[in-house]
């Protein structure tokens, strides 16, 4: 019998509002902190670790910039000036969502208005009746590396408690006007990433923070997040009766360095570093090694009466999460853990080791541990994409990488008992890549003609894998398993 994805599957594709919006400044939007975050492909390489660690200076020297080609989330791929183009052709794709975020700075220019800016509520509004009229189901995440700046110049980011009332004003006035038009919600996008992107994730800077350590602010901005994605929550049921909320993680699988029983410990411990996030959202409670950790490593969480009450009281209905990669062989060598590659993976031109069946290994782990519906809201491939003399792009790369992952997804669903309620794949036209910045790491089934300084016509191609995915779409993967 010929194998296929159950009836009702969500194929789609995703973006985030940084990422591919641009029109920073557009409809009244305010600045928001992913338009002060630099690339850096202009300074050599050493800087660029220091580069990457957002300081006061860096923002003074963004605010006093206008030249957009340093800053490219400024420009993402001009999705504000083509949604109606790039909806259609998500269509002609046949996808049944569309993942895309809210950018806070659009709706509440400055975080803390008094009043939201009406310009802002209408471009979504135009944004989700374009999909509407393909039949296509926004997923919607609140928060996506988009705080307004203003939020953290004034009140320090994601470490003010503040913030969770800001917050639940923005979630409020989002729910309430697109009641109609969004069921499937997503609070934080990879709330765990708030450890390695502090600015971008809770508009941290560290030398704002003079005396006080640094893991104390990440973990108390964390907390502020879990607060207010309960809120959130709650919010959204009380006003979308048939909303569906659900918690983002970043899936890294970690394999052992060897079968010695200290690599084996080291893999788990690892593995539990990124579980504790998601078991807080979908448990509703820090987890006993979370606060193990935090008693450790001196970090005190300071809460209000009620927190614990609240994120208890609404737990996430589903569990999305992102997966490019297995993270490469951890060791326990001596108390320094180093990541190595796994000689049995072929790895991106970005380094990224592409293990299909890591795809499985996570779906099964996230599903036996919560035993809440899954969605898998990013994968893909960010690869160099060449237009050839006759206007095509090739990018058989990218089929191949979708083959073997959509197989391991059914294998996981068919074989294992997993209910995954969808896929969108990663910047399913191509987008601002997060970590470099560059249009040039490209993840589309559509190709952006703009290059990493933001100079191009921003004219839209398909790509060979467009035509490949609209035919998975229309057979829902039957067509993957025909010879
Ligand atoms: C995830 C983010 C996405 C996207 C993705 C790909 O962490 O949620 O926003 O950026 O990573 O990574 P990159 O863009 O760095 O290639």
């Amino acid at each position: 019998m010929m194998r296929k994805f159950p009836e009702g599957f969500l194929w789609g594709g995703a973006t985030a509002a940084n990422q591919v919006e641009g029109g920073w400044k557009e409809g009244g939007k305010g600045i928001s902190v992913s338009d002060c975050a630099r690339h850096h492909l202009d300074v050599d390489v050493e800087n660029y670790k220091a580069h990457n660690h957002i300081t006061s200076k860096d923002i003074e020297e963004a605010l006093a910039s206008d030249d957009d080609s340093l800053y490219p989330k400024r420009h993402g791929s001009q999705f504000y000036y083509h949604y109606k183009e790039d909806i259609k052709m998500f269509a002609e794709m046949g996808f049944k969502v569309y993942r895309m975020s809210i950018a806070w700075s659009r709706i509440f220019p400055n975080g803390d208005d008094e009043q939201p800016n009406e310009a802002g509520l209408k471009f979504y509004d135009d944004v989700f009746d374009e999909c509407a009229k393909y039949g296509i189901e926004p997923l919607v995440t609140m928060s996506h590396y988009e705080p307004p700046l203003n939020l953290v110049l004034k009140y320090n980011g994601w470490y003010n408690r503040k913030l969770v009332g800001f917050f639940e004003t923005f979630v409020k006035t989002i729910c309430e006007r697109y009641k109609n038009k969004v069921k499937y919600w997503l609070t934080f996008n990879e709330v765990d990433s708030m450890i390695r992107h502090p600015y971008t994730t809770g508009g941290l800077i560290e030398d704002r923070f003079p005396g006080i350590k640094w893991n104390q602010v990440i973990f108390q901005a964390m907390h502020h997040q879990f607060v207010a994605s309960a809120l959130a929550t709650k919010i959204c049921h009380e006003i979308i009766s048939d909303s569906m909320v659900g918690c983002m993680l970043t899936k890294l699988t970690y394999y052992p360095y060897s079968c010695k029983p200290e690599d084996v410990l080291q893999a788990q411990q690892d593995m539990r570093g990124t579980y504790c996030y998601s078991d807080t959202q979908v448990f509703g409670e820090y987890p006993a090694y979370l606060l193990a950790k935090f008693k450790n490593e001196g970090v005190e969480i300071v809460k209000e009466p009620g927190d614990d009450e609240v994120m208890k009281k609404y737990p996430v209905d589903f569990v999305s999460f992102s997966y490019y990669m297995s993270s490469g062989l951890d060791t326990a060598v001596g108390n320094t853990v180093t990541a190595v590659k796994n000689p049995y993976l072929p790895s991106s031109e970005w380094g990224w080791q592409i293990d299909p069946i890591g795809l499985r290994i996570s779906m099964v782990d996230l599903y036996d541990r919560y035993r809440k519906p899954l969605f898998i809201v990013e994968n893909g491939l960010g690869a160099k994409d060449v237009v050839l003399p006759d206007g095509t792009i090739d990018d058989q790369y990218r089929i191949d990488y979708f083959d073997c992952h959509f197989k391991e997804m059914l294998n996981a669903i068919e074989i294992d008992g997993v209910e995954c309620l969808g896929y969108t794949s990663w910047g399913c036209i191509d987008i601002v890549s997060e970590s470099t910045k560059q249009m040039s790491k490209r993840y589309g089934f559509i190709y952006v003609d703009a290059d990493d300084y933001g100079k191009g016509t921003y004219k839209r191609i398909p790509k060979k894998s467009f035509y490949w995915y609209k035919k998975v779409i229309e057979t829902n993967g039957a067509c993957l398993f025909e010879d």
